[in-house]
């Protein structure tokens, strides 16, 4: 199956991303999105986090933020974890909100044991009632839609089929949670111009 690497998946989210938008990270693309330059005091690394607590964070977020865009990262096993979520953010219903999940079949960051199951999830996430819904298998597709994609009008599920990374470890936390967290809060207080 055609799949493309994570980091550049990822690349395609850090040119879109506008300086207001909330950029969620978890698990294999926690550990990418911070080896791929500084953070933003708009992003939340999700490390330590609740496995599958990344798109109810999210949609938590862009419930109390609707001026501003939330893209949560989550990967396949991740989203299994908590599939009930897509319901949820179905109906809830945030314009602004943007679930990317990073499907590479596997539980990468915990020594890559295959993760269960063939599910589809752009089928999963529509059978939720989430209307607008993506995939893409190739970099160049990703590219090439991915603006589209993500500036679709919410709540947006792209699904993107990426390769596992083999001896890939996990994501160190970037500092003491509690502080990471007031940052955080201190940086959506700002107002969104
Ligand atoms: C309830 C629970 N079971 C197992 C774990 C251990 N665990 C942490 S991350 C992870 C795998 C995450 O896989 P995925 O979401 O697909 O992301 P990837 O590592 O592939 O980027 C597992 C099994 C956990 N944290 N919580």
């Amino acid at each position: 199956m055609t799949a493309m690497p994570m980091h550049e998946a990822l690349q395609v989210i850090r040119e879109t991303r506008a300086a207001t938008d909330v950029v969620v990270t978890s698990m294999g693309t926690a550990r990418e999105w911070m080896a791929m330059g500084p953070l933003e005091a708009l992003d939340w690394v999700f490390v330590p986090s609740a496995m599958g607590a990344a798109p109810p964070f999210g949609l938590g977020v862009a419930l109390a933020q609707p001026a501003r865009r939330v893209i949560a990262c989550n990967g396949d096993g991740s989203t299994l974890m908590s599939l009930g979520t897509l319901v949820t953010i179905a109906s809830e219903a945030p314009e602004n909100l943007v679930l990317v999940i990073f499907d590479n079949g596997v539980y990468e960051v915990t020594g890559a044991q295959p993760s269960p199951g063939q599910a589809d999830f752009a089928a999963l996430a529509r059978a939720s009632g989430i209307g607008a819904v993506y995939r893409f298998s190739e970099i160049g597709a990703w590219r090439a839609g991915g603006r589209d994609a993500l500036n679709a009008r919410g709540p947006v599920c792209i699904v993107l089929d990426v390769e596992p990374m083999p001896g890939a470890r996990g994501p160190k936390s970037p500092g003491p949670t509690i502080a990471r967290a007031k940052q955080f809060a201190d940086a959506l207080s700002q107002p969104v111009p």
